[in-house]
């Protein structure tokens, strides 16, 4: 049995799983994956609550030790595996700018995440548009994204980052349902979205979408 288990959730749409995966095949780390059934309430069984602490998914397992929350995962495995290809960029800001970029995604842009859930990126897209409070957290996210990257950027840091995963998939909740990125930003998304780690996710086969 490998030393490294990540629990993900059966139908494989979580945000935070698809993170926390990327960033163990971006690791090239041998690790295997446990499903957990939300839909059956898998996650709030006695022992999946405990060793996690807060019931959610992802959960990490290296050897005897248990964590939740995908960017702590994500630091962890950095910590963890020296010498592994990086999930952050080396250079102090550029970190910064990463953790920053994976709080924002994590804890903002509600409308968006609320009307375009991940089920739109890996089921079916969306056909109802955006009402106007999303719209304008699209923006925001487009701007931000604009911002961010360097004209013909398929990476925010000039290599692959956790934070480009992360920020790749907030956008595909615009993109996969047919709302504009701008060259610029859907360059970068689709660099991101043809990376391995991303294409074993993004195209596993996932079982009919049972709703939680
Ligand atoms: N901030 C957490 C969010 C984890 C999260 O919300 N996971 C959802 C699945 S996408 C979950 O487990 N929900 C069940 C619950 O909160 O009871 C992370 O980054 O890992």
């Amino acid at each position: 049995m490998p030393d490294l288990t990540l629990w993900v959730d059966a139908f494989w749409i979580s945000p935070y799983a698809f993170s926390s995966f990327v960033a163990l095949e971006e690791k090239r780390l041998d690790y295997d994956v446990q499903e957990v059934a939300m839909h059956k309430a898998e996650s709030r069984a006695p022992e999946y609550a405990r060793r996690s602490l807060t019931a959610r998914v992802p959960m990490l397992r290296h050897r005897d030790f248990y964590l939740s929350e995908s960017s702590a995962i994500a630091e962890y495995l950095e910590d963890a595996f020296p010498g592994t290809p990086r999930l952050f960029p080396e250079d102090v800001r550029q970190r910064a700018r990463a953790r920053q970029v994976m709080a924002w995604v994590r804890s903002d842009l509600m409308p968006i995440r609320e009307e375009r859930s991940t089920n739109t990126i890996f089921y079916q897209p969306a056909t109802e548009p955006l009402t106007p409070k999303a719209l304008q957290a699209a923006a925001k996210l487009l701007a931000a994204a604009d911002a961010l990257l360097a004209p013909g950027a398929t990476s925010l840091f000039g290599k692959f980052s956790i934070a480009d995963a992360d920020l790749t998939l907030m956008l595909q909740r615009l993109g996969k349902s047919g709302h504009p990125l701008g060259d610029k930003v859907q360059r970068f998304v689709d660099a991101v979205w043809a990376r391995p780690s991303v294409r074993k996710f993004a195209d596993r086969k996932r079982a009919t979408f049972i709703p939680y």
